[in-house]
């Protein structure tokens, strides 16, 4: 029998800290916060996410930036057919139907405010403040500052940076390059926001100069996914479209957050749950995004609100593993009991391999255990796999929860294992959809920026181009920077992003980052980036996305792939906030131009002039752009071509099938007083850029440095809410420390707390990495906590 289930009772039992210790116990709520220590003011976890607070947030971060006017016209621009791509997640746009209003959420406002700022940052503004003093403030003051006007340089031993001009700025990078003794200790950082056309000059130039140390945000992110898919289903993406979310009958939300990360997935669940769809959150974390949803662009939506999530699973953290074997070992019973109502055998048969090794495994589970190991209870366990035991549209989305774990890349092939029993993948409603991070990360990676390009992909360029290129692996994030603190990469060269601040272990990529000859950054504001630097640094200013680009006088478009695989234009509108900017196309064609002069076969200029002739050779290089200029200005874009999800050809090495894979459940011993920590995002930030000190769904107000822990673990240690504390870790038998944190009792599992990032990178060791993907395992990091000491 099959029971849909409400299981609000479990959500209700857990709020947050209902009293300051000792005292007596009071209830807050949103008027009436409960001041814990110092700023930090908790409020109860909200319970539905969106709505009029979020517009009336949006509109409060555009007036605080000074760009109520230029940002409201170009909210109304934003994700539109001739709009702009919001750069601040990868949800796709609907294909058709959108909304004429605001195609836009909350954070992608403030993602806006934060591009649309009328601030700035000029040379003026460096000539008064020492590099030095700069480091001292914190992200969010520095971000604060505005947009960067010109180009700056900080010479060897220099206090300030000071103006250079672009024509210089080329010719100190040029000499840097052509004075390294191979292309090999240069390195060329990318973070996701860059455009396709922009990214494929990149790559080209860094194998045109001889490298592919090409790290990027994805060796944080998605590479995980990109790990577990390419081997299994034959390519490295999600295998669903949006029309998928909303046919879907079930779909399993695991360790992602899109009330904060991808607001605009919502209206896709709550469609799927009007559609009749069932959704399963599972997370250490009750978060309001996964619970409920109120609908900014509805007015029905805004006033009562749909609860989104039919069954919470608050597993542990590094639990997923067992739950994901204990559903299967569930399913496989019912089965047994109902024999070909529940797995999909002809699929098996047909489009799989090693089904029986798989179902073999089984034996030696027991569910009590696999729930005792997933800190989920059997009964919950048995309602989710009653959930998809007769559904076939299944589609499992996964997040950072799954990916920065050490076996994230077993987690996503065990998850793909799952749709595997089902059948549930490449047919309509069904499918893997990891669900990426920057607006254009998976664009970036489908334009060849990859420290690993393959024979195939370098075949097709040195084709076109008629130059060897460079065939050796580069570095990936982690090996770079052990390269730069070993003195192996002397050049780094960070295509946009925030490279210290979004690494592990920040002394220690600090202390690599310093041992620089030169650091390049191309950036749209300032960050802690720029101010711990090598012996030189250069700042190089360019346009956001939100900005008009005028090339030659025409105003151009530029492309952007977004996670369902759709490509489609972006065209800027607002006004750049200096004369003086260049766009990143531009950077890499000038630098190019300096660097390899008469050396390259490849003309620069063109490229320097047009973004259509970028395209037109893309076109000739990766498959799937044909008619890539006609197409992209296509009304909603076009879908690159998906064998797993068009026609259910898998991987080539099985006979275009998809494997069963055979993986472990990890091990997680921990001390007596020891605890697991995951870092993660507050509603408040994007990545390393920190918006305000709030994150509202989770009831948290003026403060970041907190650490979520269990009100059972925090009576254990001696602790109550409220108390300061410093973490440390001690993996490689080296003490890092992050000071002065204040505990928050929160609904987390026992032994789990939960950090914000970057402030806890520091205590992520360089060498905690997801195995195959070497991706740092920023959501497993094992502390200890002790009292605040004032020497720490
Ligand atoms: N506003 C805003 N939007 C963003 C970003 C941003 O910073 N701000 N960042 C962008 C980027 S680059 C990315 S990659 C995405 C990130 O989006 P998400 O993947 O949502 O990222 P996180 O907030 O890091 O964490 C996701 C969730 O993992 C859960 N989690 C932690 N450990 C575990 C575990 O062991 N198991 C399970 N099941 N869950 C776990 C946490 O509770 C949290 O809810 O968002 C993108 N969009
Ligand atoms: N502990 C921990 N660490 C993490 C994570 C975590 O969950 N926990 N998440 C990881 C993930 S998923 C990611 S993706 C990385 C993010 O790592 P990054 O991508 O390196 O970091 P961002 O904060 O997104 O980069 C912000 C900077 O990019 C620049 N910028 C913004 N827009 C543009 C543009 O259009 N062009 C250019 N050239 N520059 C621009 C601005 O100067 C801004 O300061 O962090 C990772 N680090
Ligand atoms: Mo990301």
């Amino acid at each position: 029998m099959e029971h849909s289930t409400h299981n609000d009772e479990h959500l209700n039992e857990e709020r947050p800290p209902t009293n300051t210790g000792g005292k007596e116990k009071q209830t807050p709520d949103a008027e009436n916060p409960i001041v814990l220590s110092g700023h930090l003011k908790v409020t109860p976890v909200e319970k539905k996410a969106a709505g009029i607070p979020a517009v009336l947030a949006s509109f409060a971060d555009l007036i605080e930036e000074n760009a109520l006017f230029r940002g409201t016209k170009a909210l109304f621009s934003m994700n539109q057919f001739d709009g702009f791509d919001c750069s601040s997640c990868a949800w796709p746009d609907p294909d058709d139907d959108r909304s004429p209003l605001a195609e836009y959420c909350e954070n992608g406002a403030k993602a806006l405010a934060e591009e649309a700022t009328s601030k700035k940052v000029t040379p003026d503004f460096f000539t008064k403040n020492a590099v030095y003093d700069l480091s001292l403030l914190d992200d969010y003051h520095i971000g604060k500052m505005g947009r960067l006007t010109d180009p700056v340089y900080l010479p060897k031993g220099g206090t300030h940076y000071q103006p250079i001009s672009w024509e210089e700025a080329f010719r100190k990078i040029a000499e840097h390059f052509n004075a390294l003794v191979s292309p090999d200790e240069a390195a060329f950082y990318t973070s996701g926001r860059t455009s396709n056309e922009a990214s494929f000059v990149y790559q080209l130039f860094a194998k045109a100069y001889g490298t592919n140390n090409m790290p990027d945000c994805s060796n944080m992110c998605h590479e995980t996914s990109g790990s577990g898919l390419r081997p299994t289903i034959g390519i490295g993406k999600g295998t669903v479209t949006l029309e998928d979310f909303y046919e879907a009958e079930v779909i399993m939300i695991i360790g992602q957050n899109p009330g904060t990360n991808s607001p605009r997935m919502m209206s896709a669940l709550s469609k799927c749950k009007a559609n009749g769809g069932k959704i399963i959150a599972i997370n250490p974390l009750p978060e309001t995004g996964l619970m409920g949803f109120k609908d900014p662009q509805k007015i029905k939506g805004v006033l009562e609100g749909v609860k989104l999530a039919d069954l919470y699973l608050p597993v542990k953290i590094n639990g997923d593993m067992a739950l994901l074997k204990a559903l299967e070992k569930l399913l496989l019973n019912f089965e047994k009991e109902t024999p070909g109502q529940v797995l999909d055998r002809a699929f098996i048969e047909e489009k799989t391999t090693g089904f029986p090794e798989f179902e073999k495994q089984f034996d030696h589970y027991a569910i009590a255990e696999l729930a005792e190991h997933s800190g989920v209870p059997v009964t919950l366990l048995y309602e989710a796999a009653q959930m998809l035991k007769s559904r076939k549209k299944i589609i499992i989305c996964w997040g950072m929860g799954i990916t920065q774990q050490p076996n994230g890349v077993d987690m996503v092939r065990e998850m793909l294992n799952i749709l595997l029993l089902k059948g549930s993948i490449g047919i309509k409603g069904a499918g893997v959809c990891p669900v990426r991070g920057h607006s254009n990360v998976q664009g970036n990676r489908t334009m060849l920026i990859d420290e690993k390009p393959t024979e195939e992909q370098l075949d097709r360029l040195e084709q076109f181009y008629g130059f060897k290129m460079p065939r050796k692996h580069g570095y990936d994030v982690v090996r770079a920077i052990k390269a730069m603190h070993a003195g192996k990469v002397k050049v780094l060269f960070c295509m946009g992003g925030n490279l210290l601040s979004a690494a592990p272990d920040t002394t220690y990529t600090a202390d690599a980052l310093r041992k620089l000859d030169l650091l390049v950054c191309v950036s749209t504001k300032l960050n802690r980036g720029h101010l711990v630097h090598g012996k030189e640094c250069i700042i190089l200013p360019t346009y956001s996305r939100a900005d008009r680009d005028i090339v030659n006088g025409e105003v151009q478009i530029v492309s952007t792939e977004n996670s369902m695989g759709v490509v489609q234009s972006s065209k800027g509108v607002l006004q750049p906030v200096s004369d003086n900017l260049l766009n990143e196309t531009q950077i890499v064609c000038r630098m190019a131009m300096a660097t390899l002069g008469n050396r390259s076969a490849v003309n620069w200029q063109r490229y320097h002039d047009s973004y259509d002739a970028v395209r037109d050779d893309i076109e000739k290089c990766i498959p799937g752009f044909e008619n890539y200029n006609v197409r992209v200005r296509r009304k909603g874009g076009f879908y690159l071509p998906n064998a797993a999800r068009d026609e259910q050809r898998f991987a080539e090495q099985y006979d275009y099938r998809a494997p069963f894979t055979l993986t472990d459940i990890p091990v997680n011993k921990l001390a007596d007083d020891e605890y697991l920590m995951a870092t993660t995002r507050t509603h408040d930030q994007f990545n390393t850029t920190i918006y305000g000190l709030d994150d509202r769904y989770r009831g948290i107000h003026q403060e970041r440095r907190v650490i979520f822990m269990n009100e059972k673990d925090i009576a254990k240690a001696g602790f109550k809410a409220g108390d300061k504390v410093d973490l440390f870790n001690y993996d490689d038998d080296t003490e890092r420390v992050a000071p002065l944190f204040i505990i928050v009792p929160y609904p987390i599992p026992e032994k789990n707390t939960m950090t914000y990032f970057p402030e806890t990178n520091v205590l992520v060791s360089v060498n905690n990495v997801v195995r195959e993907s070497n991706m740092p395992a920023s959501k497993y990091v094992k502390i200890k906590i002790r009292k605040h000491h004032p020497d720490v």
